[in-house]
Order: C-alpha cells, then sequence, then structure tokens
C-alpha cells in the first residue's frame, strides 16, 4: 500500500496502521554509533590470514583452526580489513580462490569493559561474502549465511571468563554459491582427466562482476548498558507545514524502562520531545527532507536522540541512541513518482562497490570521491546495484540528499532450481534483514527484490508474488519494484510491483553496431509495457562499453564515440516519454568494474562513464550536460551549485 497524498487526516490513520507493519521485525540492527553511554572499537587494520586450500577445502574445521592461533596451525599471511583479498597478493590461486579462508586478529579489550557487567560487549562484522563462522577465543559465537548485511554476537559473559586472556576473533569466511544462496551460482567438477588436472573444478556464476570475497566491511566491538535500546522505526509524513516522525522504539534487556524521544534541528536545538517507546513527534514549521537539485535546501536532517532509564533492582541503566532523521514522503501513481507530494525524476546512474586492489572492501576516499563525481555530474540518484551497499553510503546519500533505490542481492537467478521453497525462504529472510537495517534512510525510497531474474519460468509467478507481498508487509511506506531486462516474456513478477524498471542495451547484445534501431526499439519498450501496466518506467540500466581512449568516427562498438552516441540516442527517446509516465533514467554504469574473465570483457565491464580509477570517459561529459539541463528545468538548484569550482 503506497498512500494517496491527498487524502490528508485518513493518510494519517493509514501510517499508525502501516507503522505497526514496519515493525515487524523483532531484533534490532541499529548502526553502532558512540554516545554517552556507548562505546566503538574499530578492529580494522592487519589480520592474519590462511587460505585453506586443502582438497576438500575442509581443514580448518578438521583440525580445528578456531582452537588455537592461525600462525600455530600452518603459514599466515597479513590480510587487510576490510578489503577483498582476491586482489592482495600476487598468487593466482588467491584471486580465484573459493572454499574457506581464515581470518584471526587479537584485540586488547577495555579493562573496564570486562570489569563492568552491566555493559554488554557486542562483536559486529558489517559483512563478509558469503557464509561465515565465527569463534572468540575458539568458542564459536555465531554464524551468518549471506554477504553484503551485516552480522553480530554478545561476546561480553565469554570475554569475562578469564580476563587476563587476550580476546582472539577468528573468522572463517567461504565464497561457495550454491543455488540458494543470493546471488545463486554452482560448483562444476570437471573429471575428465585428458582435458583438465586432478581435483579441477570452476565456481558456475549468473551476474556479471567478480566475486570478490573475504571481510568487506569494518569488524568492530561496541557497548551497550545491559538494558539497551534495540531498534527504532521512524516513519514520516507532514500536513502542512507541519511535519510528522511517527516512532517506535525497542528495549531489550529490561523489563519495564523509561524512553523519551527529543527531536533536535540541525543546529542541535530541541524541536520537540515524547516519552513512552511509541508515539508521534510534531514539527512545527517543518525542514523537508529534499533530494539533490530540487531543492534550494536538500537533505534536511534531524536527530532523534532516544534515551532511556531502567532498573533491574540492583542497578540503574541510562542508554543513549541519536538516530538521523529526514522528514519526508514517498508515493507513486500510475505516471508519476512523488516525493514530499512533488514529481521526482531519478537522473543518476547504476553502482558497484568496486575498486582496485580493495575489490568490495569499503573505502573512504573512494566514497567521498564517489559522491563528489556524482554532484558534479548532476546525479540526483543511485540503485544499490546488485546487493546492498555499505551502511555509511547511505548515510552519505542521506547528507547529500542522492535519492536510492536499495536492491538485496537476487542478482543472476537464472536456474529453475533457485525458485525453490529453499531459495525463495533465503530471499525473504535477506529482504527481512535488509529492511531491518535500511528503513530508517530518509535517502531510501524503493526497494528492489532482483535484478533480471528469469522470470518467464513458471515458477517465478508465485516466487515474486510471495516475496513482493512479503517486502510490503515489511514496509508498506516504500513502493517495490524488481528490475525486468528487454525481454516482454519475463514480465512475472510485473503486475505485483509499483514500479516497473526495465534494462535494455539496443545496439549492443541487441543488432550490435547499429545505432539506428534504438529510437524504434526503445519506443516500442515504453509502449509496451505501459500498455499492460499502466505503472510508472524507470530506464533502469542503458548503455555501452567503451575502452577509455579508444576513439572512432563515425563511431564503432567500443570506442567512447559509440557509447556518448548510445546515450543520446536513448536521451531523444527518454525526453518524449519522461513528459508521458518514464519517470527515471539510471546509466549503466556509474564506473567500470571487475568481473569473470570472459570473452566479452576486457578486464571487466567497461560500460562505467568513468573508468575504474574514477577518470570521466567522454560520455560523462554528454551526461553531465543533460543532469543538470534536466535539474534546471524539473527542480530548484542549491545557492552554493552557482559555484560549481566548490566540488
Ligand atoms: C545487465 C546486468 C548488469 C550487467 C549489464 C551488462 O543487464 O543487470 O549486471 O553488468 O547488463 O553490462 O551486461
Amino acid at each position: 500500500m503506497v498512500i494517496p497524498a491527498r487524502l490528508g487526516a485518513f493518510r494519517v490513520l493509514c501510517l499508525f496502521t502501516v507503522f505497526e507493519a514496519v515493525c515487524l521485525l523483532d531484533t534490532g540492527m541499529l548502526f553502532p554509533r558512540e554516545s554517552s553511554s556507548r562505546e566503538v572499537k574499530e578492529l580494522n587494520g592487519r589480520w592474519d590470514f590462511r587460505a585453506d586450500k586443502s582438497p576438500n577445502r575442509n581443514q580448518g574445521f578438521e583440525k580445528a583452526w578456531y582452537k588455537s592461533r592461525l600462525a600455530e596451525t600452518g603459514p599466515v599471511i597479513d590480510m587487510p580489513v576490510p578489503a577483498s583479498y582476491n586482489d592482495i597478493t600476487q598468487d593466482p590461486t588467491l584471486r580465484d580462490f573459493i572454499g574457506w579462508v581464515w581470518y584471526e586478529r587479537e584485540v586488547v579489550v577495555p579493562a573496564r569493559w570486562i570489569a563492568d557487567e552491566g555493559t554488554r560487549v557486542v562483536l559486529r562484522v558489517g559483512s563478509a561474502h558469503y557464509y561465515s563462522v565465527v569463534w572468540v577465543n575458539g568458542v564459536k559465537v555465531t554464524e551468518h549465511n549471506g554477504g553484503h548485511l551485516p552480522f553480530e554476537a554478545e561476546i561480553g559473559s565469554l570475554i569475562r571468563k578469564d580476563p587476563t586472556q587476550p580476546c582472539r576473533i577468528t573468522i572463517a569466511v567461504n565464497n561457495t554459491l550454491t543455488l540458494d544462496t543470493l546471488p545463486p551460482g554452482n560448483i562444476q567438477h570437471m573429471d575428465d582427466r585428458t582435458k583438465y588436472p586432478d581435483g579441477f573444478f570452476v565456481q558456475n556464476i549468473y551476474f556479471d562482476f567478480f566475486n570478490y570475497a573475504g571481510i568487506h566491511r569494518s569488524v568492530l566491538l561496541y557497548t551497550t548498558p545491559k538494558a539497551y535500546v534495540d531498534d527504532i522505526t521512524v516513519v514520516t509524513d507532514f500536513l502542512d507545514n507541519t511535519g510528522l516522525v511517527y516512532y517506535k522504539v525497542s528495549v531489550q534487556g529490561a523489563a519495564t524502562a523509561t524512553l523519551k524521544a527529543t527531536l533536535m534541528d540541525k543546529n542541535g536545538h530541541c524541536v520537540v520531545s515524547s516519552s513512552g517507546p511509541s508515539g508521534v513527534l510534531k514539527v512545527v514549521d517543518v525542514n523537508l527532507w529534499w533530494p539533490y537539485l530540487m531543492h534550494e535546501n536538500p537533505a534536511y536532517l534531524y536527530s532523534m536522540e532516544v534515551r532511556l532509564m531502567a532498573t533491574d533492582g540492583r542497578s540503574t541503566y541510562e542508554d543513549v541512541y541519536t538516530l538521523p532523521v529526514g522528514i519526508r514522503t514517498v508515493n507513486v501513481t500510475s505516471t508519476q513518482f512523488l516525493i514530499n507530494n512533488k514529481p521526482f525524476y531519478f537522473h543518476g546512474v547504476n553502482k558497484h562497490e568496486d575498486s582496485d586492489i580493495r575489490g568490495k572492501g569499503f573505502d573512504w576516499p573512494l566514497i567521498v570521491k564517489d559522491f563528489n563525481l556524482l554532484k558534479w555530474l548532476g546525479a540526483n540518484s543511485f540503485r544499490t546495484s546488485h546487493y546492498p551497499y555499505a551502511e555509511e553510503i547511505l548515510q552519505m546519500c542521506d547528507r547529500h540528499g542522492i535519492v536510492v533505490i536499495d536492491e538485496c542481492p537476487g542478482v543472476g537467478i537464472k536456474d529453475i532450481r533457485s525458485f525453490g521453497n529453499s531459495s525463495l525462504t533465503h530471499h525473504l529472510a535477506v529482504m527481512d534483514e535488509l529492511v531491518s537495517r535500511d528503513k530508517n534512510h530518509a535517502s531510501v525510497v524503493m526497494w528492489s527484490v532482483a535484478n533480471e531474474p528469469a522470470a518467464e519460468m513458471p515458477p517465478a509467478d508465485f516466487y515474486f508474488k510471495t516475496l513482493i507481498k512479503h517486502t510490503k508487509a515489511l514496509d508498506p511506506t516504500r513502493p517495490v519494484t524488481f528490475i525486468t531486462d528487454s525481454n516482454y516474456a519475463r514480465d512475472r513478477g510485473a503486475p505485483y510491483v509499483d514500479v516497473i524498471c526495465v534494462n535494455s542495451y539496443f545496439s549492443w547484445y541487441h543488432d550490435p553496431g547499429h545505432l539506428e534501431v534504438i529510437p524504434i526499439q526503445l519506443k516500442s519498450q515504453f509502449e509496451n509495457w505501459y500498455g499492460k501496466y499502466q505503472k510508472p518506467i524507470i530506464q533502469s540500466e542503458y548503455g555501452a562499453d567503451a575502452v577509455a581512449g579508444i576513439h572512432s568516427d563515425p563511431p564503432v562498438m567500443f570506442s567512447e564515440e559509440y557509447q556518448k552516441a548510445v546515450l543520446q540516442s536513448y536521451h531523444n527517446v527518454l525526453d518524449q516519454k519522461r513528459k508521458q509516465y518514464v519517470i527515471g533514467e539510471l546509466i549503466w554504469n556509474f564506473a567500470d568494474f571487475m568481473t569473470v574473465q570472459g570473452i566479452t570483457r576486457v578486464v571487466g565491464n567497461k560500460k562505467g562513464i568513468f573508468t575504474r580509477e574514477r577518470q570521466p570517459k567522454a560520455a560523462a561529459f554528454i551526461l553531465k550536460e543533460r543532469y543538470w539541463r534536466l535539474a534546471n528545468e524539473t527542480g530548484r538548484l542549491p545557492v552554493w551549485t552557482k559555484y560549481p569550482c566548490s566540488f
């Protein structure tokens, strides 16, 4: 249910009901933040590492490598965290390694954390790809199925058992994909000894990016008091110039607790407060959260401080957690995407978490550079193709007003066996984790449940109906989409989504070299989809590979000129259709990125408008000119954009 904006009081009533639904999940995944009651200790840096290269990849478990220091059971090498391990060494077998790798480091835990029984100590892994098992001092504390999303374990009691021992953290990570993982994959053993060496196998994948592996995001220890704020959900709305922040707080570790929520403006001044675990904060003369280039004061964030007081007879606990809150609404009509009741046109990009050396490892310099490039380009949005990005990236989107289509790792679902019950159960669980993690980001305006599945297969109908219904039940305040390719037969799932997202590569994968087909084929694409579903459409991918520095006039494929020409032809049609029901265009891709080796990829996918090193190709300037023109037509530019060299 996306609630019509016009229906004032009814809408408020509905939001109360909706709000109950958003709180369906019972455990929280709040981003670890420091406060007067919480400390955070980052465990990033150099870890010990060993890949288990035994034939069955299982020696680490058979010999219990977690029981003692890794260096005692065999040779170790240095491995940075966070980073993919693939491109760190000169060892080709590690670049393409499949199986278990082992990470370990020892941590000095502050004595006061150990001494104070009233302190919870939580170990959190921002993400590790793909399957992880975690031990502390040889004792298993958690395991997690899936990359791209965080997981954690409370380890306070364990480290208190013997405070003289250093805290040794061992994490085993396995990048093997199966038909039930997200994304799916499968292992193929080659037994013909006239062709392949003993033990030869490959991992087949059905997606177009390198299956980077390892500990990709920060590993942290953080503390909370024994009674603590476990989760917060906010849903926002406004009536005239009054903002409404519906909030709900869940508490763990205390049967009863006193709670106070205080909303502060950008300058730290208290705007409004309320007591109790749930309520509504009314903000007079609200500053709404607006996307970049839609308003002269975009991305306004309030801070909601949640303060908990609890007592268990012996001790009193106080916990403080502060959440950034942007007040905005999202609605969809049959022809428009509305943010704060105003039509929003997505002029943005598709990205990847990808760079040289680090692979998919989190890297602040890269992230800040990418946001500078997005703003330079005049992009107002991106899709997290094809998996959830780091939380810090979404925080940047909130801060800068970059609108996000938040995609789960449902990419490459091509085998009919990946539409079975166990796949679906896992996919539903991943959506639970994703919504739980990202529900409070103002920048996130839509969920994408999959990219280009083989939705022409009969089981896809039940699969997507269930998945989309489930996602809408988790969060009825945001629209849901799945991304289809231009093959019109793959429309199972389309009846259930709010927005149709179509990827197409006319004159590239279809009719390669024939730019003249684009106007006809793109027009038919839009008219077919709109004619059948009467739902707004986003051109969620389009583009062409260009190897930076290859030039050709007349344009030929792989030259910078051809990439430019494809973009220009698409733009002509988009300019006609955006006046009707096309609500956005996202270029494929922001930057060149690494893929598996293959005959269609020249050291990776070259459809970036920036190189992998983030230097512009000719197409970047075409897009920049267009996006700033679109922004001038559809939005209100911030004052500082009069001085574009401030980027
Ligand atoms: C697509 C996929 C994307 C690929 C792209 C391409 O449709 O969604 O993952 O990288 O095409 O360049 O082939």
